[in-house]
C-alpha cells in the first residue's frame, strides 16, 4: 500500500511511503505500482506511535475509592491505594486496565510501560497484567514493571514477592528508596532490586527520590549499580524530583556519572508539578526533575503519565499531548525548536526508554508503525491539541 503526501516527522517537504508484509518498504517520491491501494494523508502530519513510558495501569479509574486523596501528597496517595489494593480483584483490574489501554490508543498510543504493585501478598495485579500483556497485544505493546510501592525492605516478604514477580514474567525490576525506611534500607534496594535484573536479564525502573528532600539520594546508586552491572540502558530513573531540589555543586559531580552510567531518565509532569512541593510555604517548588540540563548533557529523558484518575492525580484522558504540553511549561523548554521536537519526549526518547529501538521508527524494514495526525507539523499539532486521525500498527489499521 501507498502513502501519499506526508509530512513525515515535521519534513518541510511532503513525503511518500510504501507499507508491504507490515513493514516499511520504503520513504521518498513514490508512484504507483499497477494495482496498489493508494491513500493521500494531504500533508498531514506522520509519526512513529505515541510511547507511554510511565504509568501504572493496576491503579488507573480508581479515584476517590474508597477515598480521595485529599492533601495531594504522595504519601497520602499511597494511604488510598493501600485501602484500595485490599478490594482488587480480577474482574476489577481486567475492566478498568482495558478501558485505560483504550483510551490510550484512541489517541495513537502503541506502547506503554506500566509499574505493577507487587506489594501485595497475594501478586493479584501481577498475575493478571501478565494475561493482559498477551490479550492486548493487537491494542498496544505492554511492558511489565514489578513495583514495590510500599518499599522491599520496608514490606513484609518484599523481596521474596519482588523475586516472585519478576519469575512470573515481569519485563523490568522496580524499586522505591525514598520510601525505604532508612538511608541503608534505601541503598540496599536498590541493590537488590538491580542484582535480581541482572540475574534474570530484566530492565530496571526505579522510582527514584520522588520527594523534595534535597538529601534523598538513591539516584547516585542507581547510577553507580547500572554502570558497574554493565546494565547502562537498560536501566530508568523515573521521577526524580529531589534532583530539583539538589544544591548545584552536587548536581555538577552527579552529572559525571550519570553520563557513564547512560542510564534513561523519565519526567511525569503532570503528576509531579501536582504531588511535589506540598510541604512548601511560598515559594512553592515545582519538583520537576532537571530535564533542560540532563538532555544538554546529552543523557535521554521521556515524558510519561504516571497515572490517569487515581489516587495520585485525579485527572487523566490519555493523551499524551497534555503531558508534553505540561512538561514544556515546567521545564521552560518553550523555544521554537523545543517545541516543534517535543513529540520526541513520546516518542523516540520514550523508545530509548523501553528500549525497544530494533523495532521503532518510521525506516525501511521497520514495522509499519505510525499515526496520522490532524495537523501540518508538531508545533501545530500541540498548539491545537490535533486529533489522531488514524494509527497503523505493523501495517493494520487500528484506529
Ligand atoms: N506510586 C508512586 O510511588 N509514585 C507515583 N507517582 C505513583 C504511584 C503514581
Ligand atoms: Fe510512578
Amino acid at each position: 500500500m501507498l502513502f501519499k503526501n506526508a509530512c513525515i516527522e515535521n519534513s518541510t517537504q511532503l513525503q511518500d511511503f510504501r507499507v508491504e508484509d507490515g513493514l516499511f518498504k520504503e520513504i521518498g517520491n513514490l508512484t504507483q505500482a499497477e494495482g496498489e491501494e493508494v491513500k493521500d494523508l494531504e500533508g498531514k502530519l506522520v509519526l512513529p506511535p505515541f510511547i507511554e513510558s510511565h504509568v501504572h495501569l493496576d491503579t488507573c479509574l480508581t479515584a476517590g475509592d474508597p477515598v480521595w486523596n485529599m492533601s495531594g501528597t504522595l504519601f497520602e496517595g499511597i494511604e488510598c491505594w493501600s485501602k484500595r489494593k485490599e478490594k482488587l480483584n480480577e474482574d476489577d483490574i481486567r475492566e478498568r486496565v482495558k478501558k485505560a489501554v483504550q483510551m490510550y490508543a484512541a489517541h495513537g498510543v502503541q506502547f506503554i510501560r506500566t509499574h505493577v504493585d507487587v506489594t501485595d501478598p497475594s501478586l493479584m495485579a501481577m498475575k493478571t497484567m501478565v494475561d493482559l500483556r498477551e490479550e492486548l497485544k493487537d491494542v498496544a505493546e505492554i511492558q511489565i514493571v514489578a513495583f514495590p510501592q510500599e518499599g522491599i525492605l520496608s514490606f513484609p516478604k518484599g523481596k521474596e514477592l519482588l523475586t516472585e514477580a519478576v519469575k512470573m514474567g515481569a519485563d523490568a525490576v522496580g524499586a522505591i528508596p525514598h520510601f525505604e525506611f532508612t538511608r541503608e534500607y534505601s541503598v540496599e534496594s536498590v541493590n537488590f532490586a538491580m542484582e535480581l535484573a541482572y540475574k534474570y536479564d530484566k530492565l530496571v525502573d526505579v522510582h527514584c527520590d520522588e520527594i523534595d528532600d534535597e538529601a534523598s539520594r538513591g539516584l547516585e546508586t542507581v547510577a553507580t549499580r547500572a554502570l558497574e552491572l554493565g546494565l547502562f540502558d537498560k536501566v530508568t530513573a523515573s521521577h526524580t524530583t529531589a534532583m530539583h531540589s539538589y544544591n548545584n555543586a552536587y548536581v555538577l559531580k552527579l552529572m559525571r556519572l550519570l553520563k557513564m552510567s547512560r542510564i534513561n531518565f523519565v519526567a511525569n509532569p503532570l503528576v509531579n508539578t501536582h504531588l511535589q512541593g506540598r510541604a512548601d510555604t511560598y515559594p512553592k517548588r515545582r519538583g520537576v526533575t532537571r530535564v533542560k540540563e540532563l538532555l544538554e548533557a546529552g543523557i535521554n529523558v521521556s515524558f510519561g503519565h504516571d497515572d490517569i484518575f487515581d489516587p495520585w492525580y485525579p485527572l487523566g484522558n490519555g493523551n499524551l499531548r497534555d503531558v508534553v504540553f505540561m512538561g514544556l511549561h515546567v521545564c521552560q523548554l518553550m523555544g521554537y525548536e523545543d517545541i516543534m521536537n517535543s513529540y520526541r519526549f513520546i516518542t523516540h526518547n520514550a523508545a530509548k526508554t523501553l528500549h525497544i529501538t530494533d523495532r521503532y521508527g518510521i525506516e525501511p524494514g521497520k514495522p509499519a508503525s505510525f499515526v496520522v495526525m490532524d495537523a501540518t507539523d508538531y508545533y501545530d499539532a500541540l498548539n491545537r491539541n490535533a486529533k489522531c486521525m488514524a494509527s497503523y500498527m505493523k501495517g493494520g489499521k487500528r484506529h
